[in-house]
């Protein structure tokens, strides 16, 4: 079943119980019979079809909609502006109908993604960005690019940082290092080296429980010296607390900057969320926008049976865009993300 034929099925109007105005034979076929009709099921006759479709949403409805999307994984904040929204329509005297309900959804959805690229156009004040899209990751010509790839432990940040070392280095022939920021997890170099001998990346890497600053400094300045297109930086997922994170993060940030001062750089901070994790995500994503700045976001697990909602959430509330999707554990999973394609998928 379809996410919103769920939604609408535990819907109780929309299921045709006593609150219902509607015909005997509508509330017979809302009330069960349609919704053990399997998708390739025959269908019932048009005209009932019709009636059905035509059933007016009422204002004391939208509660038990607004519940139902709240339950869903698209996070309260979401749920309650979409039925605010309807709510007015209906104070406005304009009539909503049951099948139109999708289709306002989805728009309200996209609306999310809308909002972050007019955000994040205005943000960087230049008349050149008004066609970047944001949800576009780039690695120009002649700039050093360094992402700095965050999130919490086992999102599957180093899986990420192959996966683009990958596609940077083999389909766009990038120059690419990898810095092995993540020095509190004693595999983590062993787990890097192999990803980046299969990449074809190089690496930069120190004993078990160097500094990570330490670390970024190396890898800026062989980059530099070097001439490589992309640096990425993993980062340690658990520390003993949020206050050395944070000064650890801002810390590698720092080092970046000064290294590169008075030369053409980008510098993006990326972070993983698990797409299995749902309005988690939400959380995650606010705490480190709170510790540092999070530019873009990489959803992994995506092939797993979420359909991360979440993502629309933290575009309308924090107005940050996905760019990558994780679709699996070898380095080839990775996809580039579409506001328009995801949207789609998750119908
Ligand atoms: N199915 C699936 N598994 C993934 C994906 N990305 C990562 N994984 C798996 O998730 C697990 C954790 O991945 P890591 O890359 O080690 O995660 P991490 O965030 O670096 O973990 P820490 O360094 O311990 O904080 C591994 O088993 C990966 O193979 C994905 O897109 N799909
Ligand atoms: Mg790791």
């Amino acid at each position: 079943m379809s996410f919103f034929k769920k939604i609408l099925s535990k819907i109780p109007f929309l299921k045709g119980n006593e609150k219902t105005e509607s015909k005997e034979q509508v509330n017979l076929v809302e009330s069960g019979i349609l919704a053990n009709i399997s998708e390739t099921d025959s269908i019932p006759s048009n005209s009932l079809n019709a009636v059905l479709e035509r059933i007016l949403i009422k204002k004391e409805e939208l509660d038990d909609l607004e519940e139902e999307l709240i339950r869903s994984d698209l996070g309260v904040d979401l749920a309650m502006d979409f039925t605010e929204l309807l709510r007015k329509e209906l104070k406005a005297q304009k009539e909503i109908y049951k099948d139109d309900l999708q289709d306002k959804l989805k728009e309200f959805l996209l609306g999310a993604f809308t909002e972050v690229k007019i955000h994040r156009n205005r943000a960087q004040l230049s008349p050149v960005s008004e066609k970047l899209d944001p949800f576009k990751f780039s690695c120009p010509e002649n700039v050093l690019t360094v992402v700095m790839i965050l999130g919490i432990n086992g999102v599957g940040k180093t899986t990420s940082i192959a996966k683009l070392a990958y596609k940077y280095r083999n389909s766009e022939n990038k120059k690419v290092l990898i810095a092995a920021g993540d020095t509190f997890r004693a595999a983590a170099e062993d787990q890097l080296r192999t990803w980046a001998e299969r990449t074809g990346a190089d690496l930069i890497e120190m004993p078990h429980g160097s500094k990570s600053s330490a670390v970024v400094y190396k890898a800026i300045e062989k980059a530099k010296n070097e001439n490589y297109d992309l640096v990425l930086i993993d980062t340690a997922g658990r520390l003993h607390n949020k206050k050395n994170l944070m000064e650890e993060l801002s810390k590698i940030q720092e080092v970046v900057k000064k290294n590169l001062d008075g030369q053409a750089y980008h510098l993006e901070t990326m972070l993983v969320l698990d797409a299995s994790m749902g309005q988690n995500s939400l959380i995650q994503a606010q705490t480190f926008n709170e510790l540092c700045e999070v530019n873009s976001i990489i959803l992994t697990k995506f092939d797993g049976s979420s359909k991360a909602g979440t993502v629309f959430s933290i575009a309308h509330k924090l107005k940050i865009p996905v760019k990558f999707l994780g679709v699996g554990e070898k380095m080839e999973d990775l996809e580039e993300f579409s506001p328009e394609a995801f949207t789609k998928k998750y119908f």
